[in-house]
């Protein structure tokens, strides 16, 4: 078993709320009112009982396109410095070194890397910044990832793929008490492998290292339900209660106080056993 750092200590899985500021995030225009509506709803996912609030300034989703460095910096940073000053845990959704070091510069408390720190300089910025990492599975990049996905067995790999990554982490100078993974559901996979990842979501636990699980609102779930993205959120309540069941120690989400109910029959369930 590793040890791990103090933000994955918490007994109960921790509610991680996704705060995306990209143009069309909240979408009628200027600046300074998108900079206030990102702020207005990470205050209302806190007041929700999110723990932990996962900002980032690139999409990440299938198709998206990439953003300079000092575009995405402009777009994170004073959000991240004005969330940290209402006592809230920050995470910065970033692959770039230098967003990485700008955001601890304003007091991020965790690196989200969909790229696993495998980014020219990233592992160097993330050991410079002694944060804690997630480190998260994606085959190939946004624009094609969800082109043509294949894998011979996708746990295997993706388990595999994430130990090599702790390994690399650890050279660097990352402790494994830093760190937490991720399989990276929607992320170059197909919706078999979305299914075969859940259902094998324990296998990522018994790791040692805390698991992040994130699936709300994705197109697996649409391609399950058949419901367009602001209806699925019953189908994410269920992957997250299958997540918690499976050991998942941050569960990545937009509807924080659905999945803080569902955390609470998940631990009202747990005590009973
Ligand atoms: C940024 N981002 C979008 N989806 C994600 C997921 O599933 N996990 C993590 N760690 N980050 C994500």
């Amino acid at each position: 078993m590793f040890k791990t750092h103090s933000i994955y200590n918490a007994e109960i899985p921790l509610i991680m709320g996704i705060l995306n500021v990209t143009p069309d995030s909240f979408s009628d225009g200027a600046k300074y009112n998108q900079f206030d509506k990102a702020l207005a709803h990470a205050e209302y996912m806190l007041a929700e009982g999110a723990d932990i609030i996962d900002i980032g300034g690139e999409s990440t989703r299938p198709g998206a396109a990439e953003v300079a460095v000092a575009e995405e910096i402009e777009r994170v940073v004073p959000l991240i410095e004005r969330v940290k000053s209402l006592g809230a845990r920050v995470s910065v959704d970033t692959s770039k070194p230098e967003v990485m070091l700008a955001a601890a510069d304003a007091g991020v408390d965790m690196i989200n890397d969909v790229r696993a720190l495998q980014s020219p300089g990233a592992l160097a910025a993330a050991a410079a910044c002694q944060l804690p990492v997630c480190l998260m599975h994606m085959q190939g990049q946004p624009r094609t990832m969800q082109a043509n996905p294949q894998y011979a067995d996708v746990v295997e790999e993706v388990r595999h793929f994430l130990i090599e990554r702790i390994h690399a982490c650890e050279k660097a100078g990352i402790a494994s008490r830093l760190l937490s993974i991720d399989p990276g559901f929607g992320f170059g996979k197909t919706l078999t492998h979305n299914i075969a990842l859940l259902n094998h979501l324990s296998a990522f636990s018994q790791l040692g290292v805390p698991v992040l699980a994130g699936m709300s609102r994705k197109s697996m779930l649409g391609q399950i339900t058949g419901r367009e993205v602001h209806d699925r959120m019953p189908a994410s309540l269920a992957v997250a209660l299958m997540a918690m069941q499976q050991g998942a120690k941050i569960i990545r989400v937009h509807d924080v106080a659905e999945t803080a109910d569902v955390r609470k029959v998940f631990i009202a369930c747990r005590k009973e056993q």
